[in-house]
């Protein structure tokens, strides 16, 4: 699948961000900054991790030659950390090649004007050319929460404490904000410091924030208790407002309207499944078991989202009422575009429970993308999953690359195919190293321990 897809991509939209596979050409958008070629980016790590070499040296040439990161324009800041700064960060890192190490660093000092703002919590639009200009409004929690994996490690290697400096800043100011029912609403003023209103969502909007406070944790070697306190008690808090039962049995995660639930999940927010796995162990003792069994439910419950469907694939987003049970009520919500969460979660939970019914459930995910979504000359979203007989919205996303089949790809390899004990994954798939505590500092501990 993986390489059909980018031999197709390489076909008609080398260069390009994304593949448009019916009309055969490239797509670019507007969320890089002019800034181009995301699918090589971000397949860089799956095309390695797969041994597909002859791909893998196409897609480093052109990052060695072609890859102008001198461009001008508008980009979302979250947009181009999780892909660009990730996806090379995860190749070099694989790999060792040190003409990513040089785009990494000229890249991470592009992104620091957007956090010229009078709280430091940077904006969400920054323009690429100016080197100092980022756009008004306010700023998402998923957004500039979504920075402290990559700028940590931009600072491991650039020996540049900067980017460390402005991802603590952005956590200082949320841990002294107060936090409704404990909550982190959605929308924050970079000006104020004050939230904006007070949606709630470990969907779309608010949750890779979530995630990258547990996996900043992992990733310091468990040394950054700060991220660990935060996570367990944004956890403790979402399971006291968010988590509910359906009449039907199925555990699912409510958005939050100032106190009043919007009983509708997002395809986004099947990651949590994932997530909330991940974290399980090192929770408060006997908390454990009931963490795995949380993670395994929401993963069932977003599993159901794809059965209940005629394509077998999920929608964008599913409802719990006026007798829905994981089924999208709205025809603006019946669309699949190829997005990783679920399949995500599968791997998590294969990785943590070796229940053989996750990797059918990813089997069943690879049979409905090849029926439904692989076309002449790639693989497209669709606009419908309810019914079977597919219109195409004739986009490969390249989380498409990055993210579903590496996570597909991951479900079916073995354990110790990027060891979740060394390995931390941004939100975007690619994998980054845990940062191990010094020498010295292990041995004490280790013979504290003995
Ligand atoms: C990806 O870019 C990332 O996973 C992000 O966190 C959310 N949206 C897409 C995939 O659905």
């Amino acid at each position: 699948m993986m390489k059909f897809a980018w031999d197709n991509y390489k076909r008609y939209a080398w260069g390009k961000n994304e593949l448009r596979p019916l009309t055969r050409n490239g797509h670019i958008g507007n969320m890089f900054g002019g800034l181009r070629g995301a699918s090589i980016i971000d397949s860089l790590d799956t095309l390695y991790i797969m041994g597909l070499m002859e791909e893998y040296n196409d897609a480093k040439e052109w990052v060695k030659t072609s890859l102008d990161l001198n461009s001008n324009g508008e980009a979302s800041l979250f947009e181009v950390n999780i892909r660009y700064v990730g996806g090379l960060l995860s190749a070099f890192y694989l790999t060792g090649e040190e003409v990513r190490f040089i785009h990494i660093c000229y890249l991470g000092e592009k992104l620091l004007p957007a956090f010229n703002t009078p709280t430091g919590i940077p904006r969400g639009v920054i323009n690429l050319g100016s080197w100092g200009w980022a756009s008004a409004g306010s700023s998402i929690l998923a957004e500039f929460g979504t920075l402290h994996l990559e700028f940590v490690h931009l600072s491991e290697l650039s020996a540049n404490p900067i980017y460390t400096e402005k991802v603590m800043n952005i956590r200082k100011l949320l841990n002294k904000i107060e936090k409704p029912h404990g909550l982190y609403p959605n929308f924050l003023s970079p000006v104020s410091g004050n939230w904006v209103q007070h949606h709630v969502s470990i969907g779309g909007l608010g949750d890779s924030f979530y995630e990258y406070l547990i996996k900043s944790y992992l990733m310091s070697d468990k040394g950054d208790e700060d991220a660990k306190r935060m996570y367990y008690s944004a956890l403790d808090a979402i399971e006291a407002n968010l988590v509910q039962k359906s009449p039907g049995g199925l555990t699912y995660m409510a958005e939050w309207r100032g106190g009043i639930l919007d009983h509708k999940m997002g395809h986004l927010a099947c990651f949590s499944g994932g997530m909330i796995g991940i974290g399980a162990d090192d929770g408060p003792q006997e908390k454990r078991q009931h963490y795995l069994d949380l993670a395994a439910e929401i993963t069932h419950t977003c599993h159901e989202s794809y059965t209940r469907s005629g394509t077998k694939l999920g929608p964008e987003a599913f409802r719990f009422d006026s007798g829905a049970e994981a089924t999208a009520t709205r025809l603006s919500d019946r669309y699949y575009i190829l997005r990783p969460e679920v399949i995500e979660s599968y791997m998590y939970m294969w990785r943590l429970t070796h229940d053989p019914k996750y990797r059918e459930w990813g089997w069943e995910a690879v049979q409905a993308l090849e029926l439904h979504c692989r076309v002449e000359s790639g693989f497209s979203g669709i606009r419908d999953v309810y019914t079977t007989t597919v219109s195409h919205d004739n986009m490969q996303q390249s989380f498409f690359l990055s993210e579903t089949l590496k996570y597909l790809y991951l479900l079916f390899s073995e354990d110790d195919l990027l060891p979740l004990e060394d390995w931390v994954f941004n939100t975007e798939a690619h994998p980054l190293p845990v940062i191990r505590r010094s020498c010295q500092q292990s041995h004490v501990t280790q013979s504290g321990s003995q």
